[in-house]
């Protein structure tokens, strides 16, 4: 769809980010060349509402081109387990496994590992090597599946202080290159690297689509696609790339494109150790045929929608009447699947954020009873509030809003949250609190998992004086699991 109109308010339908934008264009037509419609904008057929329209009204033409990097780490977690255990190079390896499935070292120093066909449980992988991958392993699968799949794959307990450690090592060395980096999670950042290459990028989504649809002898993409720039990137990339080896030992996968859309699904054409620079030009070659499900925010659920109505790959998503698929999936959806089988994306690298809330949670390896097994699940419970009460002092921050999550044996989910009446990050605070949300919960079922939430997040040094952090009393730890006695600070509780 390319549209053309005099002045249009238009809905980039981009997600929590949606922002509003005044396009100004001509004429008042507009064409949708994969399909090869025309519409006159004062002459649209019926059920096309204007909203609709709207919402496919597609990107400025004016905006700044840009070179947006996504980079994400290989095999992250086992990565860092190979770089303890090196002799497990080249073998099938999955992490995933709890505590006695730490290696155990013999007299004569060498290790004895826990492997998958002896391991009984219900604990999922986080994940695993790529020899693994190669026989069907991967994240989040049961490991008993696995182990079918991979009897003598070695199984390792995760250690996420260990992953966070080497999360802020590639990160710091990143930043040190390419300062306007944003977060992502534990493996993975955007870097907007323009100003980094002191040059623009390449023409914008709608002239390259428009010209592709228009053949490839038509097929211009600008002066700047020339090969300097291109290994202007291609060093840049490679000396970030060198910067995370040397600061961690580990290698990571690099997209390259004008927009973080293209490039998270750059960053996983040439696993592991890759480096995949596109250009708008590319689009129809490189990305039209990947699946559609390969696009980030087209889950599996909607791939099988799409699937349904023939939609198989970008380029089938690309090239489908996008009205459409606005009827098919709603005006912000649909258009946001059309423009992004076009690679048209204007998210900025955002290089600063505060986080909404912070959690810890346990799957438990047999359902727990609330009441058989209280004494359990109350150690556990003061275990995720010391780890939550961690978590609070490393990043640095103080919560006024305490909840707990409950799963049951038949997979309902319930949650409560109470307001405490002063900031706190002491673990004895939160496991009070935890326990007095508790309270609230019918505990008539068995229990699969329990969690613990911070929100209301206040930064240390933002906190008001008022909230001056209390340490509480030292045999808060030892409370029950349902105790509402005793409170740190005798005010009365709120839910929310
Ligand atoms: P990913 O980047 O998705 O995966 P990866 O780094 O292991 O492998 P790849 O080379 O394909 O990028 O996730 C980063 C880490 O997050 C991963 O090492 C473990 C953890 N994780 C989970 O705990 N559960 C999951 O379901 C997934 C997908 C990842
Ligand atoms: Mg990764
Ligand atoms: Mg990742």
């Amino acid at each position: 769809m390319y549209v053309k109109a005099g002045a249009i308010k238009a809905d980039t339908g981009f997600g929590s980010g949606r922002e509003s934008t005044t396009v100004r264009r001509s004429p008042l037509a507009l064409s949708c060349r994969p399909c090869s419609r025309l519409f006159r904008l004062d002459a649209l057929p019926l059920p096309h509402s204007s909203r609709k329209i709207a919402n496919l009204v597609l990107m400025p033409g004016s905006k700044p081109q840009r070179w947006i990097a996504h980079l994400d780490m290989d095999a992250f977690y086992a990565s860092v387990e190979l770089l303890r255990y090196p002799e497990l190079r080249g073998r099938p390896v999955v992490v995933g496994g709890r505590r006695a499935h730490q290696p155990v070292v013999n007299e004569d120093g060498s290790r004895t590992y826990a492997v998958l066909r002896d391991y009984v449980g219900r604990g999922v992988i986080t994940t695993s090597t790529y020899e693994a991958r190669a026989v069907g392993v991967k994240s989040a699968m049961g490991l008993m599946k696995a182990a079918a799949l991979a009897p003598d794959a070695v199984l390792l307990p995760a250690d996420f202080d260990q992953y966070r450690h080497f999360s802020r090592l590639f990160k710091s060395a990143v930043a040190h290159i390419a300062p306007n980096m944003e977060d992502r999670g534990i493996d993975e950042i955007y870097i907007d690297l323009t100003d980094v290459l002191g040059m623009p990028g390449m023409p914008d989504g709608d002239n390259a689509t428009l010209a592709a649809h228009e053949g490839a002898a038509r097929y211009e993409v600008g002066a700047s696609n020339d090969d300097a720039a291109l290994s202007r990137v291609r060093a840049v990339a490679q000396s970030i790339k060198d910067a995370v080896r040397e600061a961690t030992g580990l290698s990571c996968s690099m997209g390259i494109t004008p927009n973080k859309l293209l490039s998270k699904l750059c960053s996983e054409l040439d696993k592991p150790d890759g480096l995949t620079i596109l250009t708008f030009a590319d689009i129809p070659t490189r990305i039209w045929p990947l699946p559609a499900r390969s696009i980030n925010g087209i889950g599996p659920k909607a791939a099988a929608r799409l699937e349904a109505i023939g939609i198989r790959t970008i380029g089938d998503l690309a090239a489908y009447d996008p009205l459409r698929l606005v009827d098919e999936f709603g005006s912000n959806y649909g258009a946001w699947m059309h423009n992004a089988a076009h690679g048209r994306d204007e998210r900025n690298v955002v290089t600063h954020s505060e986080p909404k809330s912070i959690s810890r949670e346990t799957t438990f390896e047999r359902d727990l009873h609330p009441r058989g097994d209280r004494e359990a699940l109350g150690a556990i419970l003061t275990r995720l509030c010391e780890q939550l009460s961690a978590d609070l002092v490393r990043k640095r921050y103080y919560t006024r809003t305490v909840g707990v999550k409950l799963r049951f044996d038949d997979f309902k989910i319930v949650t409560r949250v109470l307001t405490l009446p002063a900031h706190t990050r002491d673990a004895r605070d939160i496991r009070l609190w935890a326990g007095r949300c508790l309270t609230k919960v019918a505990l008539e079922r068995r229990l699969r998992l329990i969690g613990v939430r911070a929100d209301n997040l206040c930064r240390e040094d933002a906190l008001p004086a008022q909230s001056a952090p209390d340490a509480g009393d030292a045999d808060q730890m030892a409370l029950p699991l349902f105790a509402a006695e005793a409170a740190p600070h005798d005010h009365p509780a709120q839910d929310s």
